[in-house]
């Protein structure tokens, strides 16, 4: 679409819409940034322009006038799209991207999307790092926090685009086109928004929608959801397994990382030559394998970004040992399916804190998981309750609440002897306490490290 002196809408004046304008900007359109909070400060959006990107702002309501002008509406991934709001642009015929969408149409080269529940951002960081190895030209974008459009203008017809996609932003995608593709897993999460599990598989499995036979689509051999989305893609599909050998792809056998193809087994890795930890970790990893074998990247530049890469921010970091307690950030652990994975992590006598924005979720496998090792729980935001009640149903008794963050952390500190862990793995999204996960995991790393030694 030529969108030359176009009046673009974009919606959501956060990371993605900043993106959107910005690249819109430089394509020679009119961006219009439209936020639905009427009390945002409109000077510091603009501060948060690149230089020289002009953009209107518009907070509150987009007037019919302005409606009229329009020629695409362009939606952050934030926005539910089955809204009123959302109907008067669908109903007025105007073609309505992701912010992904735009990117894709106006960014070069191949792209790899990695989508799922949990995983997305360790592994979409270890495929970008096995492909800078390999490549010139690498963009490691997307829900990961950089956005595709801040991007994409910079892209050239061999660069490699690694990009996390979010069930939100599969949402309102089009044309998105990645050579390769991977669903890591299917669990309950963000069902406040997509209502059903059918829904929420059905979106996740749209990443593969415009692949062709000449494109590859990764998936878990594990999840319910595989066979049906195997069915419909179009792609070749490479299966991994941590749990099973597979007659055709990569699998756990013991420590090691194997592949099967053409009946030929090949013994890749030991995972304990590797600094991840924990199966999911080694399913991310074999996704990544997966990935960037098919990319094209030869198996020994792989395996030896494997073998030194690190955990990412957030996800069961280490933060620190103080007065013989460790720390762990588990800021990243949104949803119960994530909190499971860093409790079974943990080895000492652990005082966890959790709680935040009610997304729907049920927390009863999440707190069957603690297998004893929950010492204290320290409860805080919205779904504190409806947690405290769920533990208690399956008796748990040292629960405690508190009002804010700090205090729950003043909690554990009192708390903790030497030889035990605190952590962070909260099982719900930081929303209505925190702006996102990074700013939560970030005060815990900063108190933390503020603690005497
Ligand atoms: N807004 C409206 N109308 C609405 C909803 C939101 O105007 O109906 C406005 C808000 O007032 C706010 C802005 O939109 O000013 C925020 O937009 P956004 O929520 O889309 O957030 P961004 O800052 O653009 O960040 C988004 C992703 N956020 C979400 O999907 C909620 C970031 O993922 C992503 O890193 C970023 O784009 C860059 O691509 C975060 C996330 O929490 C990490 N993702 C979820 C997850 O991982 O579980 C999906």
């Amino acid at each position: 679409m030529n969108l030359k002196d176009k009046k673009v809408l974009i919606i959501g004046c956060g990371k993605s819409g900043i993106g959107a304008a910005g690249l819109l900007h430089q394509a020679g359109a009119c961006p219009v940034l439209f936020d639905a909070k009427t009390d945002l400060d409109v000077q510091k959006i603009k501060e948060k322009l690149a230089p020289g990107v002009c953009a209107e702002i518009v907070l509150g309501e987009v007037g019919e006038e302005l409606k009229k002008q329009l020629s695409l509406v362009v939606v952050s991934p934030g926005v539910q799209t089955d809204t009123p709001f959302m109907k008067q642009f669908f109903d007025a015929g105007l073609p309505v991207w992701g912010e992904i969408e735009l990117a894709y149409q106006f960014g070069s080269g191949r792209v790899i999307a990695i989508t799922g529940t949990n995983g997305k951002t360790t592994t979409t960081t270890l495929v970008g790092e096995i492909m800078k190895n390999y490549f010139g030209s690498v963009f490691v974008v997307g829900n990961i926090g950089n956005p595709y459009t801040d991007a994409a203008l910079s892209m050239k017809s061999d660069s490699v685009t690694v990009a996390e996609i979010s069930s939100f932003q599969l949402e309102t995608v089009r044309e998105f086109h990645p050579a390769v593709s991977a669903v890591l897993n299917i669990t309950p999460d963000h069902l406040d928004r997509h209502h059903t599990m059918e829904n929420y598989a059905a979106v996740k499995a749209s990443v593969s929608k415009n692949q062709t036979a000449e494109d590859f689509c990764i998936l878990n051999a594990e999840d319910p959801y595989t066979e049906e989305i195997a069915a419909k893609c179009k792609a070749s599909v490479i299966l991994f397994s941590s749990r099973k050998k597979l007659e055709t792809g990569y699998y756990l056998d013991g420590d090691m990382i194997c592949s099967r193809f053409d009946k030929k087994e090949t013994a890749l890795l030991n995972v304990h030559h590797m600094h991840l930890i924990g199966v999911h970790n080694y399913e991310n990893v074999m996704a990544a394998i997966a990935v960037s074998a098919a990319f094209g990247v030869p198996m020994d530049v792989i395996l030896e970004t494997v073998k030194h890469f690190r955990a990412v921010e957030h996800r069961i970091e280490y933060v620190a040992e103080k007065k013989g307690v460790i720390y762990y950030n588990d800021s990243k652990g949104t949803n119960p399916d994530a909190a499971i994975k860093a409790i079974r992590a943990m080895s000492r006598p652990t005082i966890l804190i959790g709680g935040g924005y009610d997304k729907q979720n049920t927390y009863d496998e999440w707190i069957e998981s603690f297998d004893g090792k929950v010492k204290l729980f320290v409860l805080i935001g919205q779904t504190r309750e409806a947690i405290a009640a769920c533990a208690r149903a399956h008796g748990l008794e040292n629960i405690v609440m508190a009002d804010t963050f700090e205090e729950a952390l003043d909690i554990c500190v009192t708390n903790a002897v030497p030889g035990d862990a605190v952590l962070l793995s909260p099982a719900c999204a930081s929303w209505g306490m925190f702006p996102n996960y990074e700013v939560r995991g970030q005060m815990f790393k900063e108190y933390v490290n503020g603690l005497e030694e």
